[in-house]
């Protein structure tokens, strides 16, 4: 049984658009080919205690050998669109130095989705920045946000038009917080200020690039791809209310306010100033330049309680035991996703179109003595996560399209090879790939879309 909606279901129209996602870093391995230099997750990877089992980039599914092969399991599903990031080691191995290699191997991913009639979504910076930038400070320096406009405007004099959608950035909230606050994520530093110089850096950059992917490809869509993970008060008391909404500024608004109304929410200010990135006067008018959609990138919720010490005590995913968890260890909560994109109509009067350019699960299944993957966890959450979705549609809020998480089980940033969210199965020993119960659900349910 494939998905099931109410039957008028604007999810169910032809002109919804439907995609499977990945990112470079996490599919293609090849990392010393063809001139590409070594990224920070390269780097990070190498770092003892880092990546789990000390998991790396090198190989991964193969996918830099493998495109044609993975091209054609893509059509297979019967997507509209396929969303993919480019590595910006393969485009400017050194800097100013542009690889024709590395534009050579997208170009063939770009014309061969168009061939096979499905819309290229192209993510300019999926979390891989050149190590040699890091050398110079990566994010918190100033300057890398001016080299990613430039790295920018050469991909899209390359790519044009051909390209449906561009997305400048991949959540940057994790390559700012997990990258420099937090330091669980490359380059792995551990400093609030830093983190926040990151982001403000990181928006900055997003903003830079926007004149010229609007100059090159004047037909495509140009936006950016946020992660939320709302926030939700332990218990109905005033106090954990007020932790919960603190807890969403500083993770969602924080950086969907700058993109929408040049400028950082308030309460943040007014609690934190040591937090307040160095910036210049127009930085947030660079930043708060029109997009044509906004992704949104969404798994799972967050609870909070009220603390004495710190803003928020973090409780989930743990509340207690009826909690329904996917194998990373992430609450299962598709109600979630109507409140966020309802609250965020309610409080952004210039709300883009959206697509959720994310949503998955990680179900770990294994393939069973016939060699099929019967991932039914995965295919109720997204189930769920569909009616979710229809749910905030009906309440009025514009979204045009819906990306799955993943296109196939890949490497996991931190978790390494750990986690799998793919709907095909890909075994690492051979490289083959399986469509999992999941993928042949999705293939029904795009296969039968707009025809009843
Ligand atoms: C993201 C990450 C993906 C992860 C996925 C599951 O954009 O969040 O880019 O790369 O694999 O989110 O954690």
């Amino acid at each position: 049984m494939a998905f099931s909606l109410p039957k008028n279901s604007p999810l169910l129209k032809k002109d919804f658009t439907y995609g499977v996602a990945t990112a470079a870093f996490q599919i293609e391995g090849a990392t010393n080919l063809d001139g590409r230099c070594e990224s920070i997750w390269d780097r990070f990877c190498r770092t003892p205690g880092k990546v789990l089992n000390d998991d790396h980039g090198d190989i991964a599914c193969d996918h830099y050998h493998r495109v044609e092969q993975d091209l054609d399991l893509i059509q297979s599903l019967g997507v509209d669109a396929y969303r993919f990031s480019i590595a910006w080691p393969r485009i400017e191995p050194s800097p100013d130095t542009w690889n024709e290699a590395g534009f050579a191997f997208y170009e063939r991913i770009i014309n061969g989705l168009i061939e096979r009639g499905i819309k290229p979504y192209l993510t300019l910076y999926h979390w891989d920045l050149p190590q040699y930038l890091e050398e110079k400070g990566g994010w918190i320096n100033r300057e890398t946000a001016y080299r990613f406009a430039v790295y920018a405007q050469k991909v899209v004099a390359r790519f044009g038009d051909r390209v449906t959608a561009y997305a400048t950035f991949n959540e940057p909230w994790c390559s700012a917080f997990l990258g420099y606050r937090f330091g669980n994520h490359a380059p792995g530093l551990q400093s609030d200020r830093l983190g926040f110089q990151a982001a403000h850096h990181l928006l900055l950059a997003h903003g830079l690039a926007l004149p010229a992917l609007r100059e090159y490809a004047p037909n495509a869509e140009h936006g950016i791809v946020l992660n939320f993970t709302p926030n939700y008060p332990l218990t109905d008391s005033k106090q954990d209310q007020q932790a919960a909404s603190f807890a969403d500024e500083e993770h969602s608004h924080w950086f969907l306010q700058p993109l929408l109304t040049g400028s950082y929410p308030k309460s943040i200010i007014e609690q934190h100033p040591e937090w307040v990135p160095t910036q210049l006067d127009e930085d947030l008018v660079i930043i708060a330049r029109d997009i044509d959609f906004l992704g949104i990138n969404f798994y799972t919720r967050q609870v909070v309680s009220a603390s004495d010490q710190e803003d928020y005590n973090i409780i989930s995913p743990q509340v207690d035991g009826s909690m329904q968890l996917t194998d990373i260890g992430w609450e299962v909560f598709p109600q979630a996703l109507t409140e966020l994109l309802q609250g965020f109509k309610k409080r952004y009067s210039n709300l883009p179109p959206i697509i959720i350019t994310e949503n998955g699960a990680a179900d770990n299944t294994s393939p069973n003595e016939n060699g099929e993957v019967i991932d039914s966890m995965r295919v109720a959450y997204y189930n769920d996560h569909l009616n979710a979705l229809h749910n905030a549609i009906e309440s009025g809020v514009n979204i045009s399209g819906y990306f799955a998480w993943s296109l196939m089980d890949n490497f996991e940033w931190a978790e390494g090879y750990s986690q799998r969210f793919g709907i095909v199965y890909v075994d690492y020993e051979t490289q083959k790939r399986t469509i999992k119960h999941s993928g042949y659900c999705w293939q029904e349910f795009l296969n039968k879309r707009g025809k009843d």
